[in-house]
């Protein structure tokens, strides 16, 4: 059994639960010790203790420590791979893929350590002068999905240890094993005791326990719209400082004038690589009636080209979907969509392969109408459904009138409506020709709408929320 970690000890405690591969039921992965509401105070209460120590280290000790971790991850990227394909499903290569990001996110903020730098202002006052510095926040709660076991735990830990905040990570619940395989290895760089924690366990307990302690006084969420409110409203009597990332509902517009490689290329990368379970997934393929029938024909002979089957097959395209319950709404969700008129033109069917695993066939639905459920709420799954549009102004109207605004993306060669689109799409990303998910490491993330609430991920911008501003006044 694999403990966790409380101030720089392991610990197992008498529970633990086994982490399944869902290409392959018969395949454990590991059992993970289960912290309870008692284990995640005692975590709390670590990294309060260290959170002064460490708030004053030196930057050059927290570069060397991020740079530390990030050279591991990467010398290790084939085996953290293989390991993140096996418990969540997705692919090798795009597991390896994702290892990479996480390795890089950590150089990343190794180097950003260095350049914590501020403002020096005039004051309006003679013989005032007037620094603005940022410090850290002090305890981050940081609660992580499981579509991304490596990269998300990334880009969140990275940046709160590079500002001088010290973390309790709560990882999610179907996705240990890459937590603990970077908790181990941030655990051996040398981070003092209690820096970071690892406490494994359900939302309900774990979750609770830090969303009811004062003493964390950062949250970082990735997850549901609903778990989100809740982490919202459990902060608000704290005024905890909080960063949620939420759902999407991710238009992509096919223009008439698109190349019709890259929109192909766009939307079946975007709605399902990675098994459509990105929340940066393009979910609504918006497409205008000049090229609507060719498109959805070349999508259709694409995916037909595509195989599905266990994430650690070469041949394999798209692995399982993560576990029954997220079968069960995927399914769920086309059928909805048939019933309220879309025509499934591809897949859609549960695979049979050699081993038992949650295997579906990507799904295209045609014929669908904004108001229609399959285009208002998040599958998270390899469902994709078009949306026949007659011009650009009605795509940009259809794209936008949603609750969400995450990612939003145009295929189009008409410099006119690109240009259009990224002022007027409501999103936290744009992208033109390039598909809705996948997004570089060094750059802000983040939606608008019912999709994020706070500052930024990533890059620079991530100093928003990991640290906090002060302005010093000194007389001479
Ligand atoms: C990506 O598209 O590369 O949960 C990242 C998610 C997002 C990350 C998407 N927070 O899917």
């Amino acid at each position: 059994m694999k403990p966790i970690l409380i101030g720089g000890e392991w610990i197992t405690t008498s529970h633990g639960v086994k982490n399944i591969n869902p290409s392959d039921l018969s395949d454990v992965v590991d059992i993970y010790a289960q912290a309870g509401r008692a284990e995640t105070q005692t975590a709390i209460e670590a990294a309060t203790h260290a959170a002064t120590t460490w708030g004053m280290s030196n930057p050059q000790q927290r570069h060397d420590l991020l740079h530390r971790v990030g050279d591991e991850i990467l010398a290790r990227r084939e085996e953290l791979g293989a390991l993140l394909a096996r418990e969540e499903g997705k692919v090798l290569p795009e597991a390896i893929g994702e290892v990479t990001r996480a390795g890089q996110i950590f150089l990343f903020f190794a180097a950003e350590a260095l350049r914590q730098k501020g403002d020096v202002l005039a004051s309006t006052r003679p013989g005032v002068g007037i620094e603005v510095t940022r410090e850290p926040i002090g305890v981050v709660g940081i609660i992580a999905p499981w579509n991304f076991p490596i990269a998300i735990p990334a880009w969140k830990i990275a940046p709160a240890l590079c500002y001088g905040n010290t973390v309790v990570f709560k990882p999610a619940e179907l996705v240990p094993g890459c937590a603990w395989a970077l908790a181990d290895i941030l655990h051996r760089s040398g981070l003092p005791a209690g820096v970071f924690n690892l406490v494994i366990g359900p939302g309900s307990v774990v979750g609770q326990a830090m969303l009811d302690d004062p003493r964390v006084n950062a949250i970082s969420f990735t997850g549901s719209q609903a778990t989100g409110a809740r982490v919202a409203k459990a902060s608000l009597p704290f005024l905890r400082k909080i960063q949620l990332e939420m759902g999407g509902k991710n238009p992509l517009v096919v223009l008439d004038d698109a190349d019709l490689d890259v929109a192909v290329h766009c939307a079946v990368d975007g709605s399902f690589f990675s098994t459509g379970q990105r929340c940066t997934a393009s979910s609504r393929l918006i497409v205008t009636e000049g090229i609507h029938d060719r498109f959805v024909g070349a999508v259709a002979d694409r995916l037909a080209t595509l195989r599905v089957g266990h994430a650690l097959d070469k041949a394999t395209h798209i692995g399982p979907v993560v576990d029954a319950a997220q079968l069960s709404q995927d399914v769920d969700y086309i059928a909805i969509a048939r019933s309220q008129g879309g025509l499934l033109r591809f897949g859609g069917e549960m695979v049979r392969r050699e081993t038992d695993g949650y295997f579906l066939a990507p799904a295209l639905i045609t014929e669908t109408s904004p108001d229609m459920r399959i285009n208002r709420e998040e599958v998270f799954g390899p469902v994709a459904s078009v949306i026949r549009v007659r011009d650009y102004d009605a795509a940009l109207h259809v794209a936008n009138d949603i609750e969400f605004g995450l990612s939003a993306g145009i295929c189009t060669t008409s410099l006119k409506h690109a240009t259009d689109f990224k002022r007027k799409a409501q999103a936290g990303m744009v992208m033109v020709n390039v598909p809705t998910a996948g997004v570089d490491h060094h750059v802000p993330f983040g939606g608008r709408k019912a999709s994020s609430y706070g500052s930024r991920e990533q890059g620079t911008y991530a100093s928003e929320f990991f640290s906090v501003v002060k302005t010093s006044y000194t007389a001479a």
